[in-house]
């Protein structure tokens, strides 16, 4: 064995986004890509000599290779330990599991998420710290200035080691342990939800359909809904993880998950009807003949957590993204707990959660999970829905309608328009944040404007602040519109429109969801002037 230390230089490109690196695959295929962020992901961290570290990743194509690079990376720069999901497998919520359950140093999470992976699409790194979430925006910070400096990176002339072998390897001094990829997360289901009434639930004839699409839950809902709970084979689809998720989106939302939408609107539909992400931090909800907002399913879940044992002594408090739909606010309000507002992207929950000041939080984008890990969890919010709808005997569309008519309805769309030309996009930004100061007390097509800023977060834990969130226009009517550009997206750039309007407990609450809307479209586009600016006259993809 011995160790290498290999001359590198930066590349300019290695700024994390909203969550983690995520590139073209073929950049990350450059020699020295992986090694260059990896190393300096280490060279920003302290105090992890002789510690373990987890890594995974969801199964896309390069997921096998990048991962043999940093098990050399990790044991020339003297981890002690890696554990590893079985042929480089995790889910990102099971990863953080493993770094909370194994009191791991932290966790490389290697996945573009609900970004499509092969040979030309999308792939991406992720280094989460050792309370299992995603790193603060202060380490993602000092990483990339990192990667603007570095020059050299430590490895190890090893061979690689078999990922397919369940059991102890080395890599050098460094122990290399392989894992199953579900065990750990099962158990910490079976704890937190009543698989024993879920169970009497599928007995009883209560149909599913989960849609894996073709990525990293697949092994996990089979094991989980199928084997442990006893839903009929068959349940699952799509569920063997594939490198190119089947040349698909592995995106839940009506657009890519189309299939489902329609089987859950037809006949013959089943009672429930779910997916997950790439990753499986995501999760779609969709009920027979109802479609659940990930806003409402926020909502609706903070109000009924207390159906499953985790939750039985109630919940803290709720936090959710500042796009997300204030659905979940008035639940709060009623209980009587916290709430907080935060920027886009997981990382910013972690210091309300470990604080114990919010129990579950949630974003618009499909994603809701609690303190049982420090990411959004696909399958923990399905089997949260599947507890609820056991201990209530009810369905899903009974339980939405009454949830509106008990706390009123925020009728909520997003509208995603996507790799327009960066320029554009941010002029368009700098357009409308001109415009801002001017806004508040206008009226505009009968509405006036309440507030317009620039979401800036300050965190009522460790006091840091984040300025630039996301441009938000409020009217006095408790409507709502959101701009900001993703930071995920891997070319040109992603505007996303957020929109909401809500509609009291007795109001009208069967209006279809873009009708219900339009107004609020219509000023957006006028005061954005989208359709003049990226040229796009509709969204490409409209949740
Ligand atoms: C998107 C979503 C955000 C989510 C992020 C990561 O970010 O809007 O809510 O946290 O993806 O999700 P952006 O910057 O593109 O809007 V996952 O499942 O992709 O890791
Ligand atoms: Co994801």
């Amino acid at each position: 064995m011995t160790l290498q230390t290999i001359e590198t230089r930066p590349f300019a490109d290695q700024k994390p986004g909203t969550s983690g690196l995520r590139k073209r695959t073929p950049v990350f295929m450059q020699p020295h890509y992986v090694e260059n962020f990896v190393q300096s992901i280490f060279d920003c961290l302290e105090g992890f000599h002789g510690k373990t570290l987890v890594i995974g990743g969801d199964g896309r194509y390069f997921n096998d290779v990048a991962i043999q690079r940093i098990i050399r990376l990790a044991a020339a720069n003297g981890f002690g330990g890696v554990m590893v999901g079985q042929n480089g497998v995790l889910s990102t919520p099971a990863a953080s599991h493993v770094i909370r359950h194994h009191r791991a140093f932290g966790g490389l999470v290697l996945s573009a998420s609900h970004n499509p992976g092969g040979p030309e699409a999308d792939f991406g790194i992720k280094y989460n710290v050792s309370n299992g979430g995603p790193a603060p925006e202060k380490l993602t910070d000092a990483v990339y200035a990192r990667t603007q400096t570095i020059d050299r990176f430590l490895t190890l002339d090893e061979p690689d080691v078999d990922l397919s072998r369940i059991g102890t390897q080395h890599c050098g001094p460094m122990r290399v342990e392989i894992i199953d990829p579900v065990a750990d997360y099962a158990a910490l289901m079976a704890q937190l939800f009543d698989f024993e009434r879920i169970r009497q639930l599928f007995a009883s004839g209560f149909r599913m359909r989960f849609d894996a699409m073709h990525a990293v839950t697949g092994p996990y809902a089979h094991r989980i809904l199928e084997e442990l709970l006893g839903a009929p084979a068959g349940t699952v689809i799509n569920g063997t993880p594939s490198p190119d998720f089947g040349g698909g989106h592995p995106d839940p939302n009506l657009v890519y998950a189309k299939d489902l939408f329609d089987l859950l609107m037809g006949p013959d539909a089943p009672d429930f009807g779910a997916a997950s992400d790439g990753d499986g931090d995501r999760n779609l909800i969709i009920g027979r003949g109802r479609f659940v907002t990930p806003s409402d399913s926020l909502a609706i879940l903070a109000a009924n957590a207390p159906h499953a044992p985790g939750y039985a002594a109630g919940i803290a408090g709720i936090a959710r993204s500042m796009p997300t739909s204030a659905a979940a606010d008035r639940v709060a309000e009623k209980l009587g707990i916290e709430m907080h507002e935060t920027p886009t992207g997981w990382k910013f929950f972690g210091n309300l959660l470990d604080a114990g000041r919010v129990t579950i939080c949630g974003e618009e984008s499909a994603g809701t999970g609690s303190n049982h890990v420090r990411e959004k969890d696909g399958l923990w919010a399905v089997l949260l829905w599947l507890n609820i709808l056991a201990a209530r005997g009810q369905g899903v569309d009974t339980i939405v309608t009454d949830h509106w008519a008990t706390y009123g309805r925020n009728y909520y769309t997003r509208h995603d328009y996507e790799e327009v030309d960066s320029a554009a996009a941010n002029a368009l930004m700098d357009a409308l944040r001109a415009r801002l100061p001017e806004l508040p007390g206008q009226r505009l097509e009968g509405r006036e404007v309440q507030f317009a800023d620039d979401f800036t977060y300050h965190d009522p834990v460790d006091g840091s602040t984040s300025a630039r969130q996301g441009v938000r226009i409020g009217f006095t009517d408790g409507s709502r519109i959101v701009f900001r550009l993703s930071g995920t997206g891997t070319v040109g750039a992603t505007l996303r429109l957020y929109l909401e309007r809500y509609e009291p407990p007795h109001g009208q609450h069967d209006l279809d969801t873009q009708v219900a809307l339009a107004p609020l479209i219509h000023i957006a586009d006028g005061l954005a002037g989208i359709r003049e600016r990226t040229g796009r006259d509709q969204p490409s993809v409209v949740t």
